[in-house]
């Protein structure tokens, strides 16, 4: 709260959805952060801006809370987690030139770094978050596309070197897209194969394997999430404005049009009734078909060229 004039400029600014001014007086501080309100864990709205390195959080409705931090370069890699496990994304990059991860905790306001002390070839790996143990907070992996070994350091060890795993799970070209299929509370290592068509699944309670041939072409979005509210991860696919799921416990598939051609899907729990909703973001704008309330609706948070983030799996097919 440095800067009174500024936050209430925030406060008056923030309902025309524009965070063009907000950036232009955020990148004269090394690292600027406003927060006001705490926007509500379950349902906050987050983009990264690479252009200005701005992580911008506000909750699903435009009159809640709203914070603004700068992490980050247009060269990053932006991460979706909760590292601290309080509930709200925290704006966290990947480097792939230091091979390390700058993450913001939201509970301390403190930005930690990261480094991974592994081979050199690793550094083109894939870093992706997930609680992988179960303690609601996600932790730090990296994956090599070309092994498919998981290097992962753990969030309750301060991810510490000491306490890393690496675990073998996939093979030469598979996409990683941990979720908790298995409903344990752990999130399943488990990678998309696009030469098979196929989801291999290592269930983190039963450790079983699965393989479960779902297509999906490249430019679609591997969406793994909870979409009936049963706890397990459902296996699922957007892409030009198509979701295509298949759900866990039932074994039945669903598909339906919801979002444009050229959308980013940002599936996430916006309502709190505990289902992941459906959601995209296009151009700026938010679309929601939540769970709990019948029909659409929208929200402008961002511009073009922003990355929204969502805590869940969202993973391109390059
Ligand atoms: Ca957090
Ligand atoms: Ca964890
Ligand atoms: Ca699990
Ligand atoms: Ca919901």
């Amino acid at each position: 709260m440095r800067n009174n004039a500024f936050i209430t400029d925030l406060l008056l600014k923030r309902r025309s959805s524009s965070l063009y001014r907000i950036a232009l007086i955020g990148v004269q501080l090394s690292l600027l952060v406003i927060t006001i309100d705490a926007a509500s864990p379950v349902d906050s709205l987050t983009i990264f801006r690479g252009s200005k390195g701005l992580w911008a959080q506000q909750g699903r409705d435009n009159d809640s809370g709203f914070s603004v931090v700068k992490l980050g370069t247009k060269n990053d890699v932006p991460l979706n987690g909760d590292f601290d496990g309080d509930g709200y994304i925290d704006p966290a990059i990947w480097r792939s030139s230091t091979a390390s991860a700058l993450i913001w905790k939201t509970s301390e306001a403190v930005v930690v770094e990261i480094a991974f002390e592994i081979a050199s070839k690793i550094f083109a790996g894939k870093a992706v978050s997930a609680d992988l143990d179960g303690d609601g907070k996600s932790d730090l992996t990296l994956f090599d596309p070309e092994t498919g070994n998981w290097h992962v350091l753990f969030a309750k060890s301060g991810f510490s070197q000491e306490t890393s795993l690496t675990f073998c799970w996939g093979q030469m070209g598979d996409v990683p897209v941990p979720a908790d299929h298995d409903g344990d509370g752990r999130a399943d290592f488990a990678v998309f194969r696009p030469s098979e068509q196929s989801w291999h699944i290592f269930e983190s309670r039963s450790q079983r394997s699965l393989s479960i041939v779902f297509p999906a072409k490249t430019g679609e979005y591997l969406v793994p999430a909870d979409y009936n509210g049963d706890g397990r991860a459902d296996i699922a696919v957007f892409g030009k404005g198509y979701w295509r799921i298949l759900y866990s416990t039932s074994g039945k598939t669903e598909a339906f049009v919801f979002g444009q051609a050229s959308a980013i899907p940002v599936p996430a729990d916006y309502d709190g009734d505990g289902e992941t909703d459906f959601a995209v973001w296009n151009e700026g704008t938010w679309y929601f078909y939540e769970s709990s309330k019948p029909g659409l609706s929208a929200v402008r948070f961002g511009e073009p060229g922003d990355v929204p983030i969502t805590l869940r799996q969202v993973r391109k097919i390059e």
